[in-house]
């Protein structure tokens, strides 16, 4: 009795200890197996927190470009209406120019009417005609009452200072070089020609 019973304890014991150690195998190398998956698992965080700084690193210098790039756009849109406002401000000068550059032509123009007839107003305050190339010079002339007119024949030709209609108070015949002088005494437009040839013609205005 006491050896059966020492044979089973035995060997319920050396079953124990066996499925113990099996056990214990197993599971010592679930945790060798856990422990290798925890290294490569903290590996692989580590690599991802430094991909994770890059990254932010990243974000962070486009949030500088982007702002950098906004305030480029700012400046280029006060630019753009300066230029505009510049455009306008060219097109309204461009106006003025043109209207006083048509202001200033119309000036000249004046100006030299202006002076044509001031040199002929001028010319006209003589009281010497020339004759020369078959035309009294100046063809009119203004005195005062009470001055004498000189005519002077400066062509080979030979002319007459005859009047218009009122006979008698021009009459000379001047033959190259020489000269016939009237004293106008009334006011009056006195008209003349010579005899000779019919396209001569002058005028003497005694004011
Ligand atoms: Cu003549």
């Amino acid at each position: 009795m006491n050896k059966w019973v020492t044979i089973s304890a035995v060997g319920a014991l050396a079953i124990g200890v066996i499925v113990t150690g099996v056990l214990y195998a197993q599971e010592n190398s679930r945790l060798k197996a856990a422990r290798s998956e925890i290294i490569i698992l903290e590996g692989n965080t580590s690599a991802l927190e430094t991909e994770l700084t890059a990254a932010e690193a990243q974000v962070s210098a486009l949030e500088v470009d982007l702002a950098a790039a906004k305030a480029q756009v700012s400046t280029l849109a006060a630019a753009e209406a300066q230029v505009s406002t510049l455009e306008t401000d060219l097109a309204v000068a461009e106006a003025q120019v043109l209207t006083l550059e048509a202001d200033l032509a119309a000036a000249e123009t004046q100006v030299l009417t202006l002076e044509a007839d001031l040199a002929a107003y001028l010319e006209a305050y003589t009281n010497e005609v020339t004759i020369l190339g078959f035309a009294y010079y100046p063809e009119t002339i203004i005195v005062p009452a009470g001055t004498t007119v000189t005519w002077t024949n400066q062509d080979s030709e030979e002319h007459t200072v005859t009047s218009d209609g009122h006979s008698g108070y021009l009459d000379g015949d001047l033959q190259f070089g020489k000269s016939f002088s009237h004293t106008f005494t009334e006011s009056g437009i006195y008209k003349y020609h010579c005899h000779n040839h019919d396209e001569m013609e002058g005028t003497v205005i005694v004011e």
